[in-house]
C-alpha cells in the first residue's frame, strides 16, 4: 500500500464526529492523491451535502459515502468501455493504436495486450514507433518470446506504411487484431496530428470497415502530469480510453477521477508490473475500494 493510501486510511480511522475542517482536510488529502483542486473541491462539496442529508457524521460513514460518490463518477464514463478481446462482427479487423509520450510503457503494454487478446483474437504487433531504433527491436523481442507476429520497417521509416503492411498481413489471413506501437511524439502537436492523420487515412482506406481504437498510455506515477498529457492527446486526436501503467510503484491514483470528470475518458486497463501478466481490466468498484482504503 502506498503512503498516500495509508494516510487516507488513517484519516478515516479517527474517532468522533466529523466537523467542517474534516471535509477541508479531506479536500487537501484528495489533492495530494492527484485529484485536481477543482475536482477535489467539487467532490467534497457534494459529499458534504450528501452526508448532511443522510445524517452521516462518523468518519467511517463519510468514507462509505465517498466511495459511492467516486464510484458514480467513474461508472458514468466507464460503462462497457473495457473489452477483453474482440468478437468478430461486421468489421473485418480491430486496429488499436497505442499513443503516449516516451517511457510511459507503450511497447511493453502492446506486448501485454497482444498476449492477453490472443485467447480471443489473432493479434499482429505493428512497430509504428519508427522514431526510436530500440523500440522496433524491443517489440520484435516480445514478438519472438510470445510467438506473435511483428510487422516492422526500418528505423526512420514511415509509421503509416508500417500500419499499411500490418493491415495487409491481417487481411491476407494473418490475423484479426492489430496493435500498433507508436512514437506519439509530442514536441509539436501539429507533428503528432499529422503523423496520426496519415495513419487514420491508411486505416480508413485499407482496413475499413474496422473497429479503430485509440488508447493513450499514461504512467500513473506522473500524477497530474498524466492528466496534462491526456488533455493534449485528447484534443489532438480524440481518444477512446486510457491505459494506466506502473501502478505497482508509488502511484496515488486520483488522476483517474480527473480523467473521468474533466475529460470523460474511461480507463480500460491498469498495468502493475513488467511481466506479461501484469495487466488487468480496470474495475471501477475495485479501484474505488482500493483508493478509499476500503480493502
Ligand atoms: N514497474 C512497471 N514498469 C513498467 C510497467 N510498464 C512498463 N514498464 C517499464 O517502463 C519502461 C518503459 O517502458 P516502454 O514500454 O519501453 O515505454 P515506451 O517508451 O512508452 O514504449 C520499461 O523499463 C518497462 O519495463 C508497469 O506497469 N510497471
Ligand atoms: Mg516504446
Amino acid at each position: 500500500m502506498t503512503a498516500f493510501r495509508e494516510r487516507l486510511k488513517s484519516f478515516f480511522g479517527i474517532q468522533g464526529q466529523v466537523k467542517d475542517e474534516f471535509f477541508e482536510d479531506l479536500s487537501d488529502l484528495l489533492v495530494e492523491g492527484d485529484f485536481g483542486a477543482a475536482e477535489a473541491f467539487n467532490t467534497v462539496e457534494i459529499l458534504r451535502a450528501r452526508c448532511k442529508k443522510d445524517r452521516v457524521s462518523d468518519p467511517e460513514g463519510v468514507r462509505r459515502e465517498l466511495a459511492v460518490l467516486l464510484e458514480e463518477q467513474l461508472l458514468g464514463v466507464n460503462t462497457g468501455a473495457a473489452p477483453d478481446g474482440f468478437t468478430p462482427g461486421p468489421e473485418k479487423l480491430t486496429v488499436i493504436l497505442l499513443l503516449g509520450v516516451n517511457g510511459v510503457g507503450k511497447t511493453t503494454t502492446a506486448a501485454k495486450l497482444a498476449n492477453r487478446f490472443r485467447e480471443r483474437n489473432r493479434p499482429i504487433l505493428a512497430a509504428a514507433d519508427t522514431f526510436r531504433a530500440a523500440a522496433i527491436d524491443q517489440l520484435k523481442i516480445h514478438g519472438e518470446r510470445l510467438g506473435i507476429r511483428v510487422v516492422a520497417h526500418k528505423h526512420g521509416g514511415d509509421p503509416a506504411a508500417v500500419v499499411y503492411d500490418a493491415v495487409e498481413a491481417a487481411l491476407s489471413g494473418g490475423g484479426d487484431l492489430i496493435i500498433a506501437d507508436t512514437a506519439g511524439r509530442m514536441h509539436t502537436k501539429a507533428a503528432l496530428v499529422e503523423e496520426l492523420k496519415k495513419i487514420d487515412r491508411v486505416v480508413e482506406l485499407k482496413a475499413s470497415p474496422c473497429r479503430y481504437i485509440k488508447w493513450l498510455v499514461l504512467d500513473a506515477t506522473t500524477g497530474r502530469n498524466a492528466l496534462a498529457q491526456a488533455e493534449i492527446f485528447h484534443e489532438a486526436v480524440t481518444l477512446d480510453g486510457v491505459l494506466l501503467t506502473k501502478f505497482d510503484s508509488t502511484a496515488r491514483g486520483g488522476v483517474v477521477f480527473s480523467l473521468a470528470q474533466t475529460l470523460k475518458l474511461p480507463v480500460v486497463y491498469v498495468c502493475d508490473g513488467e511481466k506479461y501478466d501484469d495487466i488487468r481490466l480496470f474495475d471501477p468498484q475495485d479501484y474505488v475500494r482500493e483508493f478509499a482504503g476500503l480493502v
